[in-house]
């Protein structure tokens, strides 16, 4: 009477019944621990792809198996909706954005719940609706009212095709993120986010995220940027003036031989009203990017301008002062002195232009060793420096600077890399910035009685530009002040923002204000938080700086919004490409004896690296159509298999078949349970460790080991003979991989005739006593000579050793009564009884 496994009819059937029971809708009055567990929710790109399966279906299992340990589990999912794509359709497919973004949401989550994930449906969110966006607007009007939104004529980094201003971390060597076109600088007004009020607390707050990565922690420490060092002021030689450099080595100062500005520092603009070669110059610098990579790779240049500085130490000490392309205006004070004996790009400079190169910082023993074409960045003792000489570098800087305080030309300081940040986008498809512009009365809020400021319907994508710029009548209103005609702001926020907030509207979604500070309390932080690498720095950042910010104004009790972060790895594949040089899909080749050929042509194709499954590359798999053949549990199964979770997962044909082969084994396994009699204390054992460690595994997102135990444990099942200890593993089995194959463990937790549902039921209990597999046999003597053996756990203590010698048969017959004199016990060797 063996049954197939139907995967296409368990599917449905099961997730049928989890959603008519609302299975995993959340529950904010749960006395049950609460665990909040969150993947990264999608942009709605129109179709989910094998990296959001894999996502999911991780975030799944831990939600699943907290849920069976007794939590009360939020495992939400929406949408990042708002952004470019929409728009880029709009202009290409002539769709309206949110016509286009609302169906791809409709089909994403259709296929999001094909794949049976346990989320609670009932909390979906998606950025683009005016039940988010006005309540994010609200939160902005209170950051406005607390001082941390301001607005700031800025040079901002414009990007000509999609004719939008980009954020420093959106231009990549000196290209649009998106478009890739060339940006150029403009000068506009622009809304910021006081995130750099934050900096300290941001760098301080990564030491408390021990369940974190490494490197992303480190990766967000160095975008912040912190550099602790000295201001101070240079004076024009021989006239007035002067200006201000920042440095991280004021010990090094003796060895200086060169200040140089920075191509935009005002000092170089005023000097350049009279000098074309000096405006040459600058128009030069300023073709470069602005990314540190390209900075660092350029080649060093400087123009002199003729001006001299005293040196703070002594003023018949004079150096020259450059433009130098290297020198940021945004960085520190936009000026810098260079010391090439300890600086490379000083070196490199100074080797160009011919200034001096003096050593002031040497190992002991290397005082008088020339520099040649390697700044000595290492530790050592200060020489050549006067009053410095002897130091160590650290001791030296404070010595420094504690001289420039007294002396008042320079002060201790921080400065930081990070800027705020800048949110304005002149987009549609975002949320409006609630602000009306008076000529009267100046930059006005939206009252909140007004909110939502809603996006208007009728919008033109036919030219390039701001639609909302152009629209007819959305940007003429009144000013809420004084009643005149005003104009509301064009510019919508950056979709970062969205992003920044929405776990929060999560775990409370109120229609009245934003969320509930107790009940968002309640859940915050979200526990464990999955998702890709590439949002290590300004998602987290944001997220983070958000959730400060929201605690500063007293909206909620929370600083760091995710105590655990799991960056999990790629979903790869091969890549095929035609022997004419054409990106050819998995499904546009095929093997033709023992060759790949290109299924069309019938030619031989070019086999690629293993790569990202990316569209470019054509090397992506549909998750769709393999759901539909193999179900929704092979997929899964597969998902979690062969790879540990960071790394990246080569997709297979194999490895698909692999995973529904074993969903197979599973059910013919389950099926076959029949009642029986008798124990099996190697299964037990097995068992036992099999569900101690799949739960160790599953709780640090081990998700490969726990699936290399559960087919161990499997092997181990269909080799036992018949036992009462068989049937009970094998329902163990099925509580054991419902979280990985929820559904054919729903299917198979019926057929053995349990109450309920499986996703219900709770984490099999272990016994501690059947962890303990390694047994070791003892001699029992009496008086050296052996009369018995005994069976223990290995490391049985000594009492429990002499209790039970004392009681195996043939002692108790040798012994007749007599109590021994002495009973010698080596722990997992013998117990020597002298009688
Ligand atoms: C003198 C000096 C001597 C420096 C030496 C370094 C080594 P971080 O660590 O990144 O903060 N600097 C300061 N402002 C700059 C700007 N706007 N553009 C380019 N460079 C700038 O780097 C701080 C160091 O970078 C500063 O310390 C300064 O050079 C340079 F042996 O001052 B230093
Ligand atoms: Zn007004």
């Amino acid at each position: 009477m063996t049954s197939r496994f139907n995967p296409l009819a368990a599917d449905a059937r099961w997730q049928a019944v989890w959603e008519e029971r609302g299975t995993f809708h959340a529950s904010d009055t749960s006395d049950k621990p609460k665990s909040y567990v969150l993947e990264m929710f999608p942009y709605p790109s129109g179709r989910i792809h094998m990296g959001h399966v894999r996502n999911y279906t991780m975030g799944d299992v831990l939600a699943r198996f907290r849920r069976m340990t007794g939590h009360e589990v939020l495992h939400p999912m929406g949408w990042d909706a708002f952004g470019m794509p929409a728009e880029n359709a709009a202009m290409e497919k002539k769709v309206h954005p949110g016509a286009w973004t609302r169906d791809n949401i409709a089909s994403m989550k259709a296929q999001l719940k094909r794949l049976g994930f346990a989320l609670d449906w009932s909390r979906e969110i998606a950025t683009c609706e005016p039940e988010y966006y006005g309540q994010e607007q609200s939160l902005f009007l209170d950051l406005y009212e607390a001082g941390l939104v301001y607005r700031k004529e800025s040079a901002v980094n414009w990007d000509p095709v999609d004719m939008t201003v980009l954020a420093n971390e959106q231009v990549i060597d000196g290209r649009g993120w998106r478009s890739g076109a060339l940006v150029e600088k403009r000068k506009l007004s622009q809304w910021f986010l006081k995130i750099t009020d934050f900096a300290d607390d941001l760098v301080a707050g990564l030491k408390t995220l021990d369940q974190w990565p490494e490197k992303v922690r480190l990766m967000q420490e160095n975008w912040i940027g912190k550099s602790v060092g000295m201001r101070f002021s240079f004076k024009f030689a021989g006239r007035p003036g002067g200006f201000e450099v920042f440095t991280t080595r004021p010990d090094t100062l003796y060895g200086a031989s060169f200040t140089a500005i920075a191509a935009d520092h005002p000092i170089a603009q005023e000097l350049a009203k009279n000098s074309p070669e000096l405006q040459a110059f600058i128009a030069e610098c300023q073709k470069t990017g602005t990314a540190a990579a390209e900075i660092e790779t350029a080649e060093k240049k400087g123009f002199d301008t003729g001006l001299r500085v005293e040196h703070p130490f002594d003023p018949n000490w004079h150096l020259p002062v450059y433009v130098a392309n290297f020198v940021l205006m945004e960085y520190g004070t936009g000026a810098v002195f260079g010391c090439p004996a300890h600086d490379q790009r000083d070196l490199d400079f100074a080797r160009k232009y011919d200034l001096p190169v003096n050593r002031v910082v040497a190992p002991e023993g290397h005082e008088h060793e020339p520099i040649d074409d390697e700044a000595y960045v290492g530790p050592g003792k200060l020489v050549h420096s006067h009053f410095l000489n002897g130091m160590e570098v650290e001791d030296a800087k404070a010595a420094v600077i504690a001289r420039a305080q007294h002396d008042g030309w320079g002060k201790g300081t921080t400065v930081w890399r990070l800027r705020d940040w800048g949110v304005s986008r002149q987009r549609y498809w975002g949320t409006p910035i609630p602000f009306i512009h008076c000529e009267g009365c100046g930059v006005v809020p939206v009252p909140k009685s007004q909110l939502p400021v809603k996006l208007p319907e009728d919008v033109s994508f036919d030219i390039p530009g701001n639609p909302l710029d152009r629209h007819a009548t959305w940007k003429h209103v009144d000013c809420p002040k004084c009643g005149k005609p005003a104009r509301r702001e064009t510019d919508t926020l950056d979709t970062f923002v969205d992003s920044s907030w929405y776990f929060i509207r999560f775990a409370s979604q109120p229609d009245d204000k934003p969320f509930d500070k107790a009940v968002a309390e309640s859940w915050l932080p979200v526990g464990q938080y999955i998702g890709g690498v590439e949002h290590a720095i300004l998602h987290l950042l944001y997220a983070r700086f958000w959730t400060r910010a929201l605690a500063k104004i007293g909206k909620i009790d929370v600083t760091e919004p995710f105590t655990g972060l799991f960056t999990q790895g790629m979903v790869t594949h091969e890549t095929y490409k035609s022997h004419d040089g054409r990106w050819l899909s998995p499904l546009e080749v095929e093997a033709r004896e023992g060759a790949i050929v290109e299924l069309e042509t019938g030619e031989p194709i070019v086999r690629g690296r293993v790569e990202k499954m990316s569209k470019s590359k054509k090397n992506t798999v549909d998750p769709g159509p393999i759901v539909d053949q193999y179900g929704a549990d092979a997929v899964r199964w597969f998902m979690l298999s062969d790879s540990p979770p960071e790394r990246d997962l080569p997709w297979s044909e194999s490895g698909i078949e692999g995973a529904w082969r074993f969903v197979n084994r599973l059910w013919r396994m389950i099926d076959g349970a029949a009642p029986a009699e008798g124990e099996d204390k190697d299964l037990e054992r097995k068992l036992h460790k099999t569900i101690a460690g799949v739960a160790e595994d599953i709780e640090g997102l081990g998700f490969n080991k726990a699936v290399a135990k559960l087919y161990e444990l499997a092997n181990v099942i269909e080799k036992a003979k018949p036992s009462a200890s068989r049937t009970a593993a094998i329902d163990a089995m099925v509580r054991l991989v419902s979280p990985m194959v929820p559904h054919l463990a729903e299917e198979a937790w019926q057929k053995l005739g349990n109450e309920g549902l499986v996703a219900d039921a709770s984490w099999p209990a272990v016994d501690p006593s059947l962890l303990v597999d390694d047994q070791v046999t003892i001699a029992v003597q009496i008086n050296g000579k052996l009369r018995d053996t005994l069976t223990v756990a290995k490391g049985m203590a000594k009492d429990a050793l002499e209790t039970l010698a004392l009681a195996a048969p043939n002692v108790v017959r040798q012994l007749d009564g007599a109590t021994p004199k002495k009973v010698i016990v080596v722990p997992d060797r013998l117990v020597n009884i002298v009688a």
